[in-house]
């Protein structure tokens, strides 16, 4: 079982040349901006301020990376879907998703964070079908389950999880950051497929 509370920041990259290339394994983060990434690199790691986060979206602009142990990282990046970004900012942020993505041959698991709200963005299809394409093997993890009306979440869940039964055979999980069983949960099947 991993020891997420050991985890500590290692590097940030805003440019293809800042990236981490080496034999380390890798769980990325990905997700559309603002669903919960880095408050998710925190609560599993049982930290308030390892990964930086805000209520505004965009706030990620690097990828950072966080080792969680020897040998094996976890990586914030930044979300996509944020609209209010400059045609440079956006461009930067594609420059760097591609190149990173072509070298990070060490993932050895994304997660995918989808608001369990609503249903899957075209921004997040594409990274699905991307993920699919590249053989990446990935975990859909529903956020904010505190959210929906307790009436309405189960539904909402089901969705999802049907949904992404189609694209990835790995159990989908919602968690919140109210919900430390959910967040214990998400631990162990990380550490489960990963065998670490
Ligand atoms: N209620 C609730 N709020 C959450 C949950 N997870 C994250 N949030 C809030 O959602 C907002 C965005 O969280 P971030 O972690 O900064 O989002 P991000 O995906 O890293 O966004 P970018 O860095 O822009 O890509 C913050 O205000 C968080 O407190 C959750 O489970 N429940
Ligand atoms: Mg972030």
């Amino acid at each position: 079982m991993i020891n997420f509370s050991k985890t500590e920041f290692l590097k940030s990259a805003a440019l293809p040349k800042d990236i981490y290339i080496g034999e380390a394994g890798e769980i990325a983060m990905c997700g559309r901006s603002n669903v919960g990434k880095s408050t998710l690199i925190n609560k599993l790691c049982n930290r308030k301020s390892l990964a930086r986060t805000s209520s505004t979206p965009g706030k990620t602009t690097t990828i950072n990376y966080y080792r969680i142990k020897k040998d094996f990282y976890i990586t914030d990046l930044p979300g996509y879907g944020f609209a209010r970004r400059s045609q440079s900012e956006r461009r930067r942020w594609a420059d760097l998703m591609e190149s990173y993505f072509r070298n990070a041959l060490n993932i050895r698991l994304a997660l995918l964070l989808l608001d369990v709200r609503h249903e899957p963005s075209s921004d997040d299809i594409t990274m699905i079908n991307f993920l699919v394409g590249s053989n990446l093997p990935f975990m859909a993890v529903m956020t904010k389950s505190d959210k929906p009306k307790k009436s309405e979440l189960s539904e909402k869940i089901n969705f999802l999880n049907e949904y992404m039964e189609k694209y990835s055979p790995i159990d989908s999980i919602a968690v919140s950051i109210k919900d430390s069983k959910a967040i214990d949960k998400l631990r162990n099947s990380i550490s489960d497929y990963l065998e670490i």
